[in-house]
């Protein structure tokens, strides 16, 4: 390449309203797989990813833990970047949407797109909850009530400032069925955005809002901000340097080569965010891809499943390398994956201890045993090695196309074939036999040389996928720098014809899963609650006999206005109705409570909380930080003694 040609790759800019988890590391390692390739086939790269740190829901996340939306997302954003740094992802900028040049250049798109006419302002119409502050489409509700807090919501209307997405259609439907931009990948989603989305028809997009205040304020209007996805979206182009000084490379790197996100968030890259660029006159990104799920058990993940999926604790445990590999090689194109960490055990032990691991002991063990390290120029090369050396030579072009059109796991599958073959190649040749044979050493030495140009041909395509594996194996084989550049994989018996070896430690010990899995489990039970009050003094039978203790039938259960702990219970005691009130809203709905059987002390004397009579005491065991009440079979009669 004369000029360096430019390569512009994104991943979505994340939010920061949790830690980062293994569903994140997927896509940051699928783009720095492919960033890493670029970059040792010569391109100029720009490798962005960030963080997407405004919103109602990080306000109220803030809120609850009582700090700042900044120190919020301050702190998680650290956990981010350190996250990268462990996994050895080589981003080139990191964009927080809450950096000064950001905030300043979405303050002017927004402001360029109102001045163009493609935002104007209106009257948002929707259901609304007051209580929440919040307001709901149709479809978000839940039994027609408000999907938080379950409440009444009623019919309301909000100023707001709409862009005119509608307008868009015909260009975005042509966009998408353009054969030779190919724009959506997989192609699947083209469908799924066609006919969900565009013909029946796009609204107007609802781009301002005045329910909160942690938001772009819009400059003309201050107490509208700007809308979490328009400030979003716009991070591929500010974080170039569009509409403010901070960066200035936005005529160098943009249109962007490809946006990598997962198929949840494809609507908002493939329809909103060309509709924002078309009207800002600005080129659109070449391609979207996006990718399908790492499922945890089915959906979501979960502690007490036994499958730690901490980052950081799999990296430590298991080896960056590993992990990278695991993740890329397992995701298949376009749709979910399941995560487990049996499943990562195995692969770890079948492809990358068995077939690569030992492919490389093996090789150099036998160079070291039969030729004290250092092969012999004299070489037999034979036809039989015609069948490994084909495989080898179609594999580097394969492995580009995949990598780069995101099929990240067939190309490594194919690797891994060709690893697999040559493992064939030493049970088919047999080295220990020729070693007996003092005029089959130029054989055995061209044996052994096919070996080490396989594993060094193979590491060089697999580098980008496990970056630090590479070099310890090319310091193995006896390969440098010379000959492990990108387009070296294309080339045969590129290792000095009298290369010499060195045996090194084991890449990839093997995992024993059993002792592995259980060690895990453990790790994740939580630590025995002590409990909180040391036992109390010793009593009189009578003391206890004093107590009247009875199981109860809930009538009803509603929540106490204005408190936010306690819950009043109707309750049949067996001989009565009576009223009771107890400290547990946080822990139940009162809906679930409800024809429920529970043990309640109801001789103590009456008391009044909040306004309301309690007669009793519902009985609740401690739970970790919860209390969870003392639940009988259905088939207790209210009124029976408990003793
Ligand atoms: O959507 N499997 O941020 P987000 C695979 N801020 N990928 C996963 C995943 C999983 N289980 N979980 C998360 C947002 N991801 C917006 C984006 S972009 C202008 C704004 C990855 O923190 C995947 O890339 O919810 C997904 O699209 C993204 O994280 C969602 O991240």
């Amino acid at each position: 390449m004369s000029e360096k040609q430019k390569f512009y790759i994104t991943t979505p800019i994340y939010y920061p309203s949790g830690n980062p988890h293994i569903g994140h590391c997927y896509t940051t390692l699928a783009c720095d797989c492919v960033s890493r390739m670029k970059r040792m086939q010569g391109y100029d790269v720009m490798f962005l990813t960030g963080t997407d740190e405004h919103g109602q829901k990080i306000e109220k996340k803030a809120q609850e833990a009582g700090v700042t939306p900044k120190q919020y997302v301050d702190e998680i954003v650290a956990n981010f970047k350190k996250l990268w740094a462990r996994l050895g992802i080589t981003y080139d900028r990191f964009i927080r949407t809450t950096d000064d040049y950001h905030v300043e250049a979405v303050q002017n798109i927004f402001k360029t797109l109102y001045d163009k006419g493609y935002i104007y302002k209106s009257e948002y119409k929707g259901k609304y909850c007051t209580p929440c502050e919040s307001f709901w489409t149709e479809s978000q509700l839940v039994d027609g009530k408000c999907p938080d807090c379950g409440r009444e919501v009623t019919d309301a209307s909000e100023e707001a400032y709409f862009f005119k997405l509608s307008e868009f259609g015909p260009r975005l439907k042509e966009l998408l069925l353009d054969e030779e931009k190919n724009f959506l990948n997989p192609k699947t989603r083209v469908n799924e955005m066609i006919s969900n989305f565009i013909d029946p028809g796009l609204q107007d997009l609802c781009v301002s809002r005045t329910s909160f205040k942690w938001g772009i304020p819009v400059t003309f209007d201050e107490k509208h901000v700007v809308y979490v996805w328009v400030d979003a979206l716009s991070n591929y182009i500010t974080a170039l340097g569009y509409m403010n000084d901070a960066h200035n490379d936005f005529d160098k790197y943009w249109p962007a080569d490809v946006h990598v996100m997962a198929k949840e968030i494809v609507r908002f890259h493939s329809l909103i965010w060309p509709a924002l660029l078309m009207a800002l006159d600005v080129p659109l990104p070449k391609k979207i891809y996006g990718h399908g799920w790492i499922t945890f058990g089915g959906g979501k993940m979960s502690k007490s499943s036994g499958n730690v999926i901490d980052p950081f604790i799999l990296a430590d445990r298991y080896g960056v390398d590993a992990l990278r590999y695991h993740l890329l090689r397992e995701m298949p194109y376009g749709s979910d994956c399941p995560y487990n960490n049996e499943m990562m055990f195995n692969r770890i032990n079948s492809d990358l201890a068995n077939d690569l691991g030992n492919l490389v002991s093996r090789t150099v063990a036998m160079a070291v045993k039969y030729f004290d390290g250092t092969l012999p120029v004299e070489k037999e090369f034979t036809d039989a090695d015609n069948d490994l050396l084909t495989q080898l030579s179609e594999l580097p072009s394969f492995v580009e196309e995949n990598y780069e059109s995101f099929h990240i796991a067939d190309a490594l599958e194919r690797i891994f074939r060709v690893i697999a073959r040559a493992n064939k190649y030493i049970d088919e040749n047999e080295p220990w036999v020729l070693a007996k044979d003092e005029t089959r050493k130029p054989r055995l030495a061209a044996v052994l040389y096919n070996l080490l140009d396989a594993v060094r041909r193979c590491t060089i395509l697999l580098s980008p996928v496990m970056p630090n594996t590479a070099p310890a194996i090319y310091e193995q084989i006896g390969a440098s720098e010379a000959n492990t550049r990108w387009e070296d994989a294309s080339v045969e018996k590129m290792l000095p014809a009298d290369v010499t070896v060195k045996k090194g430690p084991v890449l990839f010990p093997r995992i024993d899963i059993e002792k592995e899995l259980a060690e895990l489990e453990a790790m994740n039970k939580p630590a025995r609650q002590l409990p909180e009050e040391p036992l109390k003094e010793l009593t009189k039978f009578d003391n206890f006999a004093s107590l009247d203790l009875r199981a109860v039938k809930v009538l009803s259960c509603e929540n106490v206005p204005k408190s936010d702990k306690l819950l009043k219970f109707i309750v049949d005691d067996g001989f009565g109705e009576r009223q009771v009130l107890s400290g547990i809203a946080k822990y139940y709905k009162p809906e679930d409570l409800i024809g429920k059987t529970l043990a309640m002390i109801v001789n103590l004397e009456p008391r009044k909380m909040m306004g309301f009579e309690s007669n009793g005491m519902i009985m609740s065991v401690r739970d970790g930080d919860k209390f969870r009440v003392v639940e009988f079979p259905d088939d207790i009669k209210p009124g029976a003694d408990i003793s």
